[in-house]
């Protein structure tokens, strides 16, 4: 009995895993919404979860409650990294929500400190311990920009210049099984094809960039496609000033009015049709909730907003280069070396 009973808890766990490709349209609206797709393939065949808690700036004692609320409603995909410095309570959420951790999808990223090659392994191990798992589905180089060892914003000309060594020891740790897909972020194109003018192993899965209404990057999202190189959107509301602002675009409240969904939910569903992976952050509970239901916008609306995105003269908020004390911009397509 307990054999049989085995088998059948089997099936409907993989019936439930298979049968839910699709997000699901909310049931009240004026039109009929078709879903949008749920995971997005990567070169490795690997399935990404389209919708993800985002944790970046999610401050401590509010970032643990908002990923057990996010696991609790449905996520499976949360997006953090070690600088954002609230791994360990990432961690400890996912293991007090008792998801096997197969069916899970978590992302990291390596910091500038870390690009030497004898850094990365632990720096990934810190991440892994402080996640409290064996592996990562994702490892994003965080930005295309190394400092030196021991310092907080000293550039490493030799590494920023050559982003090879960084790249060979991540493909290095996905041949041992600590990562299972590589990737980078805040990549401009030039600094796309500098590093994959090299010998590579395996090619970069994602690219995660600021991405949104303020700052919708056409030019990267077509080229990516292109390229068979997913984008990743972060901020994707705006950055934190921007994103009343955002919400009260009359093109997205209008789209919202007449779908009856909300300003967020048109422009994360947006997003997932253009075709990007979405990383909304939020540790207010009805909102991440709210952001994980997204619908497919019929054409018109899709279209009227993305010409609304795209016409007016972009905005891009987060550029640490002064910070940095670099004499270059980061997102200088010349690259400076
Ligand atoms: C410094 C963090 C940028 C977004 O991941």
């Amino acid at each position: 009995v307990a054999a049989v009973m085995f088998v059948v808890f089997q099936g409907l766990r993989s019936f439930v895993r298979s049968s839910s490709k699709f997000l699901h349209a909310p049931p009240c609206h004026g039109r009929n919404l078709s879903s949008l797709p749920s995971h997005f393939t990567l070169p490795s065949g690997a399935q990404i979860p389209s919708v993800a808690l985002g944790v970046w700036k999610a401050s401590p004692g509010e970032v643990g409650p908002a990923v057990e609320t996010a696991l609790k409603s449905g996520y499976r995909h949360i997006d953090g990294a070690w600088i954002y410095g609230n791994e360990a309570e990432v961690g400890a959420a996912i293991k007090k929500s008792g998801i096997p951790r197969d069916e899970l999808w978590l992302t990291s990223k390596l910091w500038n400190t870390f690009h030497a090659p004898e850094d990365i392994e632990p720096a990934l191990d810190e991440s892994l311990a402080h996640l409290d798992t064996e592996y990562l589905d994702l490892y994003l180089v965080h930005w295309p920009i190394a400092f030196k060892r021991g310092t907080s914003n000293e550039l490493d000309v030799e590494l920023t210049a050559n982003p090879y060594p960084t790249w060979a020891k991540l493909e290095e740790l996905v041949d041992k099984g600590k990562i299972r897909n590589i990737g980078i972020s805040n990549f401009n194109i030039a600094r796309i094809k500098n590093l994959t003018a090299n010998p590579l192993k395996h090619k970069p899965a994602v690219n995660q960039v600021e991405l949104n209404y303020w700052n919708p990057q056409p030019e990267l999202l077509q080229w990516s496609k292109e390229n068979g190189l997913l984008l990743e959107a972060y901020s994707p509301l705006g950055s934190s000033d921007q994103v009343k602002e955002t919400l009260r675009v009359p093109e997205v409240l209008a789209i919202a009015k007449e779908l009856v969904i909300t300003p967020a939910q048109v422009l994360i569903s947006w997003h997932v049709q253009r075709g990007t992976i979405v990383l909304p952050k939020s540790v207010t509970p009805s909102r991440v909730v709210e952001n994980l239901k997204v619908v497919a916008l019929p054409d018109d609306l899709f279209n009227k907003l993305e010409e609304a995105a795209t016409s007016h003269k972009p905005k891009r908020i987060l550029n640490p280069s002064t910070g940095w004390k670099l004499d270059f911009d980061v997102f200088d397509e010349n690259l400076p070396f």
